[in-house]
């Protein structure tokens, strides 16, 4: 054809593609290094949308540049089969979710195969395929083994709209992650995995990674993660044997201590309470009902009103015998640190806001006027000297959260505030009444849901022998078919009712047991499926250790910032805990991370309710892969979000036709030499050969896609108005533009190469060395005059532009003795050859 045909390009090359498959990997003598590029794989739920183009189309670029560079590239593609929406689609539509998903699949696979990606198909997996989740639940088993799973009842988040438990990560801002509908607690016996055991080096590792993810990721992580490091503190209590533990960040402030606050919702506050006069009792119950329905995040607001009760219980100040009163109050939680706070009213908000809603004692104990650097202050009479006007937060509502020296502390008066928190906490020690502690937000993964379409949790519940594992052998633990079971949510697992599945009997003892009903959060499908494609059809173990150190940990892996914590948190967890049983021989399963951006409409997200949603498949249709990745590629900077309503796919075909043209005037034949060709020309291309492999690595595909379109307006130029077409510089820059588009453009380059007269595919060319000679910068010598004289020389580019010239030329210190303090009439610049100073006088 002699005019630009997308669909005619695409048509002729995909069943080529198919039939060569180039990007299989499975080669074993191959001896190439070795590079694994994996985007986040997709979940099946309709078509591919803008967002995949996207992230799909920047992890093939990185995929390809690989490859060219001499890297033997696995670039897998799977899916992320099982989960909620299937079933609840399943069951809006009466249908069942294994067909919906499967179809949702089959979809997918052919707009990603005209979309061509470099995926290696052969390893084409599903985490709801039984080979799959078989390994799933083998990963189940083995941390059960290693007691890292276990079972316990405790309030959990609950949504009530899709009847599930929610794992703390899936609560956001206190709404369910898939629904929005607002999460309750609710008490329930749920798995969890101990990811707590994990957390300091879930922290420490991240140095591993700095300066491979994105800043804002790590630091994601690590306040998830929310490791704080202070004392728990012991305070006995009239009438209780025991004493109440306190975890505080600072114990330097023990002598501030006024009132101590329990959270309402714990074990303590109903004992302390149910010790107490019949009043309290009942004013108790009451706020109690009143906070069970209140979200964490509204608790923990500084916001809110302050509310609570008192119990008119007591306990005493471990250092200064004080009696403090007990009060219960919501603000402190009951699954973070021991559930009970000292409080410190003038140094923490919280307290503060508390205590003046309840006319409560503010005492300060840090004077955060008193410099902290220095020698200790010399105290006069018990005081500190020169005492600025006090101030008193009960007043002013301002906790003074700052650092100081103590005051009204006793014996530590007079020292700064981290060396009273070592201080006090010896002292505490000494006396046994308290020790240094850490604390963390994280809180265990809570992996059970009560849904049909998940991994079957592989326990059977025995009377006689309580929680057997499945054997290995008799994995997996098949789904039963979901024809005859009741989808609708109620909060047990519909699974219970399969009879002839549930009733089995005990691999232990023989006897009548029963399977776990619950199926596996579908994270954890997701935690270790970048090691399933190492060994996709291995039916004797989930991963190769062998293969795992060839290809893993990822080099590179593209997906979207909302699983900054989540599936990341996760998958690191899952790859420490087989690393620690010898599976594995690293820890961070991500060397480095790209969090693409979004694909917006007129600067807002898109969605099907807002009736801006851009359809993949229809912009497919229109324009054709080539021109959908090269306008995503070229709009912005790959972290930045991408308004469809201002880039232009039609912009893009013209700049892929105007390519393909230049290998179309290319007639001359292959074996050209190079070295005779228009020599502006041939820099131009080695300058590009040279820059762009640093620019693919950092990421700017957009500055690439730029600096390939001005080097086909230069390659058309010569052809138009310099030597022609038939020029030796202008096919070896045809070919460059064909080599290098194939990260962006993978049909339009292979037709090019191919009408270049070489062999499919350009996908295995490898990047051309830039010419060291060519990159040096050609000079000229332009001429600085003086009222027509000639006083200097200047060496400059040829493509100097004439305001940076007249500014060098202005700047030579002979030339401004030559023009001295007479005034300039006028400068005449003729870039890059002369420029001539007019002078007065
Ligand atoms: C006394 C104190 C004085 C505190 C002060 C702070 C400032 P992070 O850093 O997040 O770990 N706290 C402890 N357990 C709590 C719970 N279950 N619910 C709500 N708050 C709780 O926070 C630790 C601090 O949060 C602890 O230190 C405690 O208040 C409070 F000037 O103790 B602090
Ligand atoms: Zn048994």
């Amino acid at each position: 054809p002699d005019r630009y045909d997308f669909q005619a390009i695409q048509d002729k090359w995909l069943p080529i593609w198919d039939e060569m498959k180039p990007f299989r990997t499975d080669d074993e003598s191959d001896t190439r290094p070795r590079k694994y590029v994996l985007d986040m794989f997709p979940y099946p739920s309709g078509d591919l949308h803008m967002g995949h183009a996207e992230a799909f189309g920047l992890g093939d670029v990185v995929a390809r540049y690989w490859r060219q560079q001499g890297f033997n590239v696995l670039h897998p593609i799977g899916w992320d089969s099982f989960g909620l929406p299937a079933e609840n689609a399943a069951i809006k539509r009466g249908i069942d979710p294994r067909g919906w998903t499967y179809d949702n699949i089959d979809q997918q696979k052919r707009s990603f195969r005209t979309y061509a990606p470099s995926f290696d198909w052969d390893r084409e997996l599903h985490t709801s395929d039984e080979e799959y989740y078989r390994w799933t639940q083998w990963i189940f088993l083995k941390l059960y083994e290693k007691g890292l799973a276990y079972r316990k009842a405790s309030q959990v988040n609950w949504c009530p709209n899709d009847q599930t438990v929610l794992a703390n990560e899936q609560v956001v801002d206190g709404r369910c992650e898939r629904c929005g509908h607002l999460v309750t607690k609710k008490k329930l016996t749920q798995w969890y995995f101990r990811i707590t055991d994990y957390a300091d080096r879930l922290i420490d590792d991240l140095n591993q990674l700095e300066g491979k993810w994105p800043t804002k990721v790590l630091s994601m992580q690590k306040n998830w993660i929310g490791r704080s490091t202070g004392a728990d503190v012991q305070f006995t209590i009239e009438g209780r044997s025991e004493p109440i533990s306190v975890y505080t960040t600072r114990p330097d402030t023990l002598y501030g201590v006024t009132f101590m606050v329990v959270a309402p919702d714990s074990d303590l506050a109903a004992e302390l309470a149910s010790g107490s006069t019949p009043e309290v009792r009942m004013a108790f119950q009451d706020y109690l009902e009143k906070v069970q329905g209140t979200s964490e995040i509204d608790r923990l607001s500084t916001e809110r009103e302050k509310t609570g009760v008192f119990l008119d219980r007591y306990a005493k100040n471990p250092l200064t015998g004080e009696r403090i009163p007990i009060w219960a109050a919501d603000y402190v939680l009951s699954d973070y640190g021991t559930g009970a706070v000292m409080a410190v009213p003038a140094h923490d908000q919280r307290d503060l806001d508390f205590a003046r809603a309840f006319d409560l004692p503010v005492r300060v104990v840090v004077d955060v006027n008193q410099p902290v650097t220095g020698a200790i202050p010399v105290l006069v009479d018990g005081e500190l000297p020169d005492d600025l006007p006090p101030v008193d937060p009960k007043q002013t509502g301002e906790a003074l959260t700052g650092t100081g020296r103590l005051i009204n502390s006793g014996p530590f008066d007079g020292l700064s505030k981290n060396n009273a928190i070592k201080k006090i906490t010896e002292a505490l020690a000494g006396s046994g009444l308290g020790k240094s502690a850490k604390n963390y937000r994280l809180r265990d993964w809570l992996v059970s849901r009560q849904r049909y379409w998940g991994a079957p949790i592989p326990i059977i519940h025995c009377e006689a022998c309580g929680e057997v594992p499945v054997p290995l052998d008799q994995l997996p633990v098949a789904l039963p078919a979901a024809d005859g079971l009741d989808l609708q949510p109620k909060g047990t697992s519909p699974l219970g009712a399969a009879e002839d599945w549930i009733n089995v009997a005990c691999p232990s003892c023989g006897g009548p047991a029963q399977r776990d009903s619950d199926t596996m959060d579908t994270f954890v499908d997701s935690s270790w499926y970048y090691l399933r494609f190492l060994s996709a059809k291995d039916a004797t173990q989930p991963f190769d250790k062998k293969q795992a150190e060839k290809w893993a940990p990822i080099d590179q892996y593209v997906g979207g910032v909302e699983h900054a914590i989540l599936h990341l948190l996760y998958s690191r967890f899952i790859t420490k805990v087989l690393f620690d049983l010898d599976y594995l021989s690293f820890t961070e399963p991500f060397t480095s991370l790209l969090n693409q951006g979004m694909v917006l409409m007129d600067g807002a997200k898109m969605s099907k309710s807002k009736g801006n949603l851009v359809e993949f498949a229809d912009e497919l249709k229109k324009y054709g892969a080539d021109a959908l990745r090269v306008t995503l590629a070229f709009a912005s900077p790959p972290e930045d979000d991408i308004d469809w309503a201002d880039v232009s796919p039609a912009g893009s075909s013209k700049f892929l036709a105007r390519a393909w043209r230049i290998a179309q005037d290319v007639t001359s034949s292959p074996d050209v030499v190079w070295k005779n060709g228009d020599q502006a020309l041939r820099r131009q291309t080695h300058r590009f050969l040279a820059d762009a492999p640093g620019l693919v690595e950092s990421y700017k595909f957009n500055v690439v896609v730029a600096r390939l379109m001005e080097l086909v307006n230069v390659t058309r130029k010569t052809i138009d108005t310099g030597p022609g077409a038939g020029d030796p510089a202008v096919r070896e820059a045809a070919e460059v533009i064909a080599m290098a588009l194939n990260l962006f453009a993978p049909y339009t380059a292979e037709d090019m190469w191919n009408m270049l007269g070489y062999e499919a595919t350009v996908a295995a060319t490898q990047w051309r060395k830039a010419d060291p000679t060519l990159l040096v910068e050609e000079k000229v010598t332009c001429v600085v005059q003086v009222n027509g004289k000639v006083r200097d020389r200047l060496e400059v580019s040829p493509r100097i532009d004439g305001a940076e010239l007249e500014k060098l030329a202005r700047a030579l210190p002979s030339i401004v003795k030559a023009v001295g303090d007479r005034e300039i009439a006028n400068v005449i610049v003729r870039a890059p050859r002369v420029v001539n100073i007019a002078v007065k006088g």
